[in-house]
C-alpha cells in the first residue's frame, strides 16, 4: 500500500472520475509571507471549487503525505512557526520514513498528485536552471520531475530569477510539451513575457485537454501549459530588473545555495517591492487555478 492519505471529498471525486487540481504547499510555506499566505491558500481553493473541480493541497504531515489538507492543516501549513521543510522528491522518503512533516514542491507534489490519480496540478511558477548554473550546478528538481511524471502543470512560466534559455532547453531535452496560453512567448513569472518563444501556442481549454490527451498516449512525461500573469497584475519591468539585480546580489553575498535560494530570492522581492510582487504573485496564481480546473473539467 502506498503510504498516503486522501481526504475524503477528494477520493469521492477521483474515484467517479470528476475533475481535481492538486495544489503545493512549498509556495504557502515559503514562498508567501505568514498571514497573506492563508488568505491565498483558500482564495485558489475556491477559485478551483468555483470553476467546477475540487481542490486537493498537499504536503507531508508526521510522516504521513495527504492529498486534500482540511481547514485545520492549511491553518498549521501556513502557521508563522510552522518551521516546515521544504520537501522536494527526494526528500518523501526521508520525510516520511523520519515521521517529518514538510512543504511539497512542484516536483513532489506531481509525483503524490499521480499517485493519487489526480492529472492536473496549478501553481506559480515551476523551478529551473538558476543563474550561473554552469558552476553551481543548480537546477531545479522539478525539470527532472516534469520529464518522469506525467502530470499537467498549469503554472505562469519559471521565475524570472532563473535562466530562462537554459531552462526552456532542459525542458526540450527532457522531452517536455510546453505550451503558451494564448501567448507565442514564454512568461517570466512577475512579468508576461521572458522574449524567448515558446514551441506551440493553445488558445482554451479544450485544446490543452486535446493535447494531453494525445501526449499520453505517446510518452510518460508531464505537459507544462503557461499562462502569462493577468496584464492589469504585472509587475513594472524597470521596478523588477532592479529588484531581481539586487536579490541575486543579495544571494551571491551571503553564499546562500541549495533550496534556500528560490525562498531568499521571492522574500526579496516581496519585502523590497513593498508588496507589489505579493500582488502580482497571488493574482498569477489565482488565474493558474482557474484555468487548471477549467482543463481538468474538459479532461473528465
Ligand atoms: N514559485 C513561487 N513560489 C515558490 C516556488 C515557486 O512563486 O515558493 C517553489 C515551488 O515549490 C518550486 C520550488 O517547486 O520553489 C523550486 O525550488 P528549487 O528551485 O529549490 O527547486
Ligand atoms: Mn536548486
Amino acid at each position: 500500500m502506498t503510504p498516503i492519505s486522501l481526504s475524503g471529498e477528494v477520493a469521492d471525486a477521483v474515484n467517479s472520475g470528476r475533475p481535481v487540481v492538486a495544489l503545493e504547499s512549498t509556495i504557502l510555506s515559503h514562498g508567501l509571507p505568514p498571514g497573506r499566505n492563508r488568505d491565498v491558500a483558500d482564495r485558489v481553493e475556491r477559485t478551483v471549487r468555483d470553476a467546477g473541480a475540487v481542490p486537493a493541497t498537499i504536503a507531508v504531515l508526521d510522516g504521513r503525505p495527504v492529498v486534500g489538507l482540511s481547514s485545520a492543516e492549511l491553518d498549521r501549513v501556513c502557521a508563522a512557526d510552522a518551521g516546515l521543510d521544504k520537501l522536494s522528491l527526494r526528500d518523501l522518503g526521508p520525510a516520511v520514513g523520519l515521521r517529518r512533516s514538510g512543504a511539497t514542491t512542484v516536483a513532489s507534489t506531481s509525483a503524490l498528485a499521480h499517485a493519487a490519480g489526480i492529472g492536473v496540478f496549478a501553481t506559480g511558477g515551476l523551478g529551473g536552471v538558476h543563474v550561473g548554473a554552469a558552476e553551481s550546478w543548480d537546477v531545479s528538481a522539478d525539470l527532472g520531475a516534469l520529464s518522469r511524471i506525467p502530470t499537467l502543470v498549469v503554472c505562469s512560466g519559471v521565475k524570472s530569477v532563473l535562466d530562462i534559455p537554459a531552462t526552456l532547453e532542459v525542458l526540450e531535452t527532457a522531452s517536455v510539451p510546453v505550451l503558451g496560453y494564448r501567448t507565442d512567448d514564454f512568461p517570466a513569472f512577475y512579468l508576461r513575457s521572458s522574449g524567448h518563444a515558446v514551441p506551440w501556442r493553445v488558445e482554451d481549454p479544450a485544446q490543452v485537454a486535446a493535447v494531453v490527451s494525445a501526449h499520453r498516449c505517446y510518452s510518460g512525461s508531464g505537459v507544462l501549459l503557461a499562462n502569462p500573469v493577468p496584464a492589469e497584475s504585472e509587475m513594472d519591468r524597470e521596478l523588477h530588473d532592479r529588484l531581481l539585480a539586487e536579490g541575486l546580489e543579495l544571494v551571491r553575498g551571503n553564499q546562500v545555495s541549495g533550496k534556500d535560494v528560490t525562498p531568499v530570492l521571492l522574500e526579496h522581492f516581496h519585502s523590497a517591492s513593498g508588496g507589489v510582487s505579493l500582488d502580482a504573485n497571488e493574482a498569477l496564481v489565482l488565474s493558474n487555478a482557474r484555468l487548471a480546473a477549467q482543463v481538468a473539467v474538459e479532461l473528465a
